[in-house]
């Protein structure tokens, strides 16, 4: 298909005309039903997105775009296991693993639901013997720590989940996370750490990994200094892994090794073993709950009609904003201090899976697609940059999250959370008039060239869009539902931009070129291969590392 000359976009860029003018504020006094035409409550979380610059037409046109995307025979097509990221060759089944047993799928040779079942049984008993105490460090101790060694998918959704799903711990085990290739990451984690007591998972898909493994390795050494004996590696590491021999080679046993597939997508893969960190510290039967939310998740975006869908509904609002209102950048704004890392999970989701710039025949395309992701929990962020919501030139579409249940009930804090998290979003649409704005002006009084000069900055253009998503608890259940929720959003909008979401080339030239400059910082010459910016930044490094470097033991001879 042709995107932007489709006739279903072509209605779209019409319809922009006639609406973008209008104002929310208007729409919610014209139209009663609004607010409930514009909801959806599902799996403990009611989606409120009447605060959109939509009517019903709006709506009407953006499901017959997904519609002419093939969305129904796309979305059937992934969940059934076809090879889908044709650029790697694989089929995308993240769902597969959320999936309660009892089906029937064969992907290249793996009958799918026994492997899956299979290696979720393994987890499931090692988890219980670390957490009860029976699974001991060399030297006959429990484990009291729980270090997962990785990055990028294979770090950002567990790191994630074990913040967002603090209050559900057992608190027999303490988790930590180091995934980035500055050694201050470990050295500081490893400060508080007995290696008597430590458990490190090496979460790698590939186990090819520079990060991971220099972790690893120098996780390994630390270790070994004070175990000694190289045999009791086996009591303290562990493996996440489709690449049994490299993780052989590192010298962890086969038998502690934990495998995923081929078909998980690392951004994807919290649901598979690169989620023994997840189980360790709240427990299995959490980590099954967050399964099973996900997996009622996949149950709604496969059966709800796209009018009712929340995936589909939150993705075709993303992209009426990022495609014809040229917004190109989208908030996630969890009012929840739990959810402090879920806008930097949901970077990597939506900007790694769609932030490509060719369609699937290869074509550059001639519409934007993947938006900028951000975010920070509020009330932090009202503090920090509501500024340029609230008052900056374009429009920044934001999502709200909030639980109607506070973990942690204090006094006024939940009411003072949940009051702000409301407020903003009716500020964000409502605005403030010059009127009203002249009005408050004088009541202060101020009058004149004073008021003149301050008005244009007491101004609020509002008419400002946010989704709303209210979870009655933010629990194992409902955060499945809610990491679920944007996994197909951004399925839905990579169908509809006619992208490959799953494949991520975008992140291995500045590999390849790390690999080439790595050797040159110890070069004896003077680097000049690069552009001179390059061979000037690698030239300093060197030389500082030169005129730095410890001084070589005194020779005898020099003392004769
Ligand atoms: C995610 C990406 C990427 C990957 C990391 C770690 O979709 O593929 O973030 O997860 O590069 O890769 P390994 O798990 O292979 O170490």
């Amino acid at each position: 298909m042709d995107l932007s000359r489709s006739a279903e976009w072509s209605a779209l860029v019409s319809h922009y005309h006639d609406i973008r003018k209008s104002a929310m504020n208007d729409l919610f006094r014209t139209d009663r039903d609004r607010h409930s035409r514009f909801s959806v409550s599902s799996m403990g979380m009611h989606l409120d997105y009447s605060k959109n610059r939509i009517t019903s037409r709006t709506m009407e046109l953006l499901m017959e775009l997904a519609r002419s995307a093939g969305l129904e025979k796309k979305r059937n097509r992934m969940f059934s296991g076809e090879t889908i990221n044709f650029t790697e060759r694989r089929a995308v089944l993240h769902t597969a693993l959320r999936r309660p047993p009892g089906y029937h799928m064969v992907i290249d040779g793996d009958d799918v639901a026994s492997e899956v079942a299979s290696v979720l049984d393994q987890m499931k008993t090692f988890c219980g013997k670390v957490i009860s105490g029976q699974w001991t460090g060399y030297s006959s101790k429990r484990m009291t720590d729980v270090v997962n060694i990785g990055i990028g998918g294979s770090d950002l959704g567990p790191y994630m989940v074990t913040e967002a799903l603090k209050p559900f711990a057992h608190g027999k085990l303490r988790v930590h996370f180091v995934s980035n290739i500055d050694g201050s990451h470990l050295a500081e984690t490893l400060k508080c750490l007995n290696p008597e007591t430590t458990l490190f998972i090496v979460a790698s898909k590939t186990f090819t990994t520079q990060e991971t493994l220099t972790n690893a390795m120098s996780a390994r050494e630390w270790f070994l200094e004070k175990a000694g004996n190289r045999s009791h590696v086996a009591r303290h590491f562990v493996a996440v892994s489709t690449n049994r021999q490299q993780v052989e080679e590192f010298g962890i046993d086969a038998h502690n090794m934990f495998r995923f597939w081929d078909w998980v997508g690392g951004r994807y893969s919290l649901w598979s073993a690169i989620g023994l960190s997840i189980a360790l510290y709240l427990g299995f039967d959490h980590f099954s709950g967050l399964l099973a939310g996900a997996h009622a998740m996949d149950e709604h975006f496969l059966n709800a009609p796209f009018e009712e869908n929340i995936p589909v509904i939150m993705a075709m609002l993303g992209i009426w904003y990022n495609n014809f209102f040229d917004a190109c950048s989208h908030a996630i704004i969890p009012y929840d201090q739990y959810l402090h890392r879920f806008p930097a999970y949901l970077q990597q989701l939506d900007m790694e899976s769609n932030g490509k710039r060719v369609d699937r025949v290869g074509r550059e395309t001639d519409y934007a697609t993947g938006p900028v992701i951000w975010g920070e929990p509020g009330t932090n962020a009202q503090h920090a940059f509501f500024q340029l919501l609230h008052q900056g030139p374009g429009i920044v579409p934001a999502d709200f999250i909030v639980s109607l249940k506070s973990q942690n009930p204090m006094g006024p804090h939940h009411d003072m959370l949940v009051a702000n998290c409301f407020a903003q979003t009716e500020a964000l649409m409502r605005g403030k008039s010059e009127a009203v704005a002249r009005l408050e002006l004088e009541a202060a009084g101020h009058e004149g060239i004073d008021l003149k000069m301050l008005l244009p900055h007491k101004v609020f253009p509002g008419n400002r869009p946010t989704n709303t998503i209210v979870l009655d608890e933010l629990n194992p259940v409902t955060l499945g539902s809610l990491i679920a929720l944007y996994e197909h959003k951004v399925f839905v909008q990579g169908v509809v931009w006619d992208i490959n979401s799953f494949d991520q080339w975008g992140v291995e030239l500045g590999k390849q070129l790390a690999k080439v400059i790595l050797p040159e910082l110890d070069a004896r010459e003077a680097v000049v291969n690069h552009d001179a910016s390059t061979n000037s930044l690698i030239n300093r490094y060197r030389e500082f590392k030169i005129s730095n470097a410890p001084l070589p033991p005194p020779q005898l001879s020099m003392f004769d």
